[in-house]
């Protein structure tokens, strides 16, 4: 599958993080919108928090800007919003290349689970300078995953998946076209739909830590902007913009 020409690719062997390449490209200001940056490993990838992403050659290290703001569709999306476009994008991939899987999940916001255990993380950053962009950041196991991490973690080919990174980011840069196009014409409400009934934990107790104080409630869904709505043990009702959130 050729990559569409909308694209502008950046292909490389070793790179510290695909997204700080993908942010110092963007701002130099001739590159456009959608310019892609992949690399067969990565030396210092990140999550969030500056966490550190395990970037091993055989996974799927993914970067794309996106220049701010789109325009069109119901309202005028937000760099959050590329975040369910990207989880939208993954599940996706997910389906192409693994297909038949059960039990795939989307942990709010920004981790695709298979089988209760991580296989993509996402990370998008924002510049809200003269020349605002966001860098879409994805890290998608497919033939290796960490045995050390706080929380399992998977990859494609433990679930009778590709091993084929190759594979993996021709669809993924379809599906991630696809749902940024999406965004675009229909609104961030349309992406999300998409993911409606993946969320995980959905109606069941989670901690979720945004400040000092975990907060431990019902995961009662996302409200019309995306944020995370629980229902406290004293039947307040809290919204979460960003945050982790941990299974209890
Ligand atoms: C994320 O952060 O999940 C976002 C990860 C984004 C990585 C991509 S790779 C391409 C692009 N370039 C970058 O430098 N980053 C992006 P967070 O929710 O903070 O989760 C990070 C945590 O996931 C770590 O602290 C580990 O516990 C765990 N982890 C690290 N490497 C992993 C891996 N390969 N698979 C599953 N979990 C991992």
């Amino acid at each position: 599958m050729p990559l569409d020409p909308r694209y502008t690719l950046a292909a490389l062997d070793t790179i510290g993080s695909t997204n700080d390449e993908a942010k110092r490209l963007a701002r130099q200001s001739d590159a456009p919108t959608l310019t892609l940056v992949w690399a067969r490993r990565q030396s210092a990838g990140r999550g969030r928090l500056e966490r550190r992403w395990m970037s091993p050659e055989g996974n799927l290290y993914w970067s794309c800007v996106v220049r701010l703001p789109l325009v069109g569709g119901q309202a005028a999306p937000v760099a959050g919003d590329l975040c369910f476009a990207a989880a939208a994008a993954v599940v996706a991939t997910v389906r192409r290349l693994a297909p038949g899987v059960a039990d795939l999940a989307v942990k709010w916001p920004n981790d695709v689970l298979l089988g209760g255990a991580k296989t993509a993380g996402i990370l998008v950053e924002a510049d809200n300078g003269a020349a605002p962009f966001a860098v879409v950041g994805i890290g998608l196991n497919v033939a290796w995953a960490p045995d050390d991490t706080p929380y399992p973690a998977t990859c494609l080919a433990a679930h009778g998946g590709t091993a084929d990174v190759a594979r993996a980011f021709d669809a993924l840069s379809a599906a991630f076209l696809h749902y940024h196009d999406l965004l675009i014409t229909a609104g961030p409400t349309a992406v999300r739909a998409d993911l409606d009934g993946l969320w995980a934990r959905l109606g069941e107790r989670i901690e979720v830590r945004a400040g000092a104080e975990p907060l431990v409630g019902v995961f009662e869904g996302l409200d019309s902007h995306g944020r995370l709505c629980l229902r406290l043990d004293n039947g307040r009702r809290r919204t979460v913009t960003v945050g982790d959130v941990f299974f209890v």
